[in-house]
């Protein structure tokens, strides 16, 4: 497999490299991609020294697969072109995820929709990748009607420009801000841009991909999106209505046996996720299962996981992985 990383300098374009790497990904070349600026400059791939290429020679390359994490904007223009050129593209941007010919995959989910015709396919936002992985197994039992869903996100979702000014802050540098106001010490119900109904961008985001991924626009889905200081991955509470009522003890075991789940469910031990334990792991961890006493058949969930793993670059190279096995490129 010929394979581009579009984006390889940038926060997740650098985790999909360590990816592939990691998982041992069979990859017979490696073609990083990034602006002007970097072309020339060299990355290192399983000790190798790779030279980082324009978008022009990449696509002249004719790479097997691209994995796109530049942006919406030179997503949308370079794509199509990646595709012209036989090339599969996974693209980590917004740019294609509503497209109606454009499948949106996470792979414990729905990679079964995916065929040989899909040439551009979008990898979702990464605070509904988390949370899908979880409801999936749980609708298909129980059915679910209805998910109200809290976030806590870590300011690597922004960015290189948004960890900067954390890290600025705590030291009392002054420098570039992501945010319109402090994130050390500071917590924004805000990610990304207000929309006409009030929500943010973010927050819509989890509601249209959750249908679109579920294949089932039944699922109600409310969400508050939060920017919250710190590094290591999202975190989400989650208040899951069902049309059907559950026994805890077996929630709990189908979790366990889910693909792509760890649950650390021990509050006796003081055992719940967080962030900083979800930091570099590919898998979405799962605790505070317990039912909701307000509520006839609701469960309360807190989800965990690494924003720039499951969420991003892992969740792309699992796509790629799938369409390998498939034979699909
Ligand atoms: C954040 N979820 O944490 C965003 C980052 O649509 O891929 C990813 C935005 C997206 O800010």
């Amino acid at each position: 497999m010929k394979v581009a990383v579009v984006g390889a300098t940038g926060l997740v374009g650098t985790v999909m490299l360590k990816v592939l790497e990691e998982r041992n990904f069979p990859l017979t070349e490696l073609i990083p991609v990034a602006s002007e600026k970097s072309v020339g400059k060299e990355i290192t791939f399983k000790g190798k020294k790779f030279p980082i290429v324009s978008m022009d020679t990449a696509i002249g390359m004719r790479p097997d697969i691209a994995l796109f994490s530049a942006g919406g904007n030179t997503s949308l223009e370079h794509a199509p072109r990646f595709k012209e050129a036989g090339t599969t593209v996974i693209d980590n941007s917004s740019a294609w995820r509503m497209d109606p010919a454009v499948k949106l995959i996470v792979p414990e989910v729905n990679a079964h929709e995916l065929s040989i015709d899909n040439k551009i396919i979008a990898n979702p936002n990464c605070s509904t990748i988390q949370m899908v992985v979880v409801l999936k197994p749980l609708h298909d039992k129980y059915k679910i009607k209805r998910v109200v869903v809290s976030t806590y996100q870590s300011v690597t979702g922004t960015g290189v420009k948004a960890v900067e000014q954390l890290m600025n802050e705590r030291k009392g540098i002054d420098g570039p801000k992501a945010y319109p106001y402090e994130i050390d010490l500071n917590v924004l119900p805000h990610i990304d841009v207000f929309m006409d109904n009030g929500y943010t961008k973010e927050e819509m985001k989890m509601v249209k991909e959750t249908n679109k991924i579920m294949s089932d626009d039944s699922i109600k889905v409310t969400a508050t999106t939060v920017r919250i200081p710190v590094m290591g991955g999202h975190s989400e509470s989650v208040n899951i209505e069902f049309e059907n009522d559950f026994d805890l003890a077996e929630v709990r075991s189908i979790l366990e046996k889910s693909p792509g789940i760890i649950v650390v469910d021990d509050v006796a031990n003081l055992k719940y996720p967080m962030p900083k334990d979800a930091h570099e792991k590919d898998e979405v961890f799962v605790g505070r299962i317990r039912r909701d006493e307000s509520a006839p058949k609701a469960l309360n969930l807190w989800i965990v996981a690494d924003n720039l793993r499951k969420g991003a670059a892992t969740n792309a190279v699992q796509i790629a992985e799938y369409l390998i096995q498939k034979e699909l490129v």
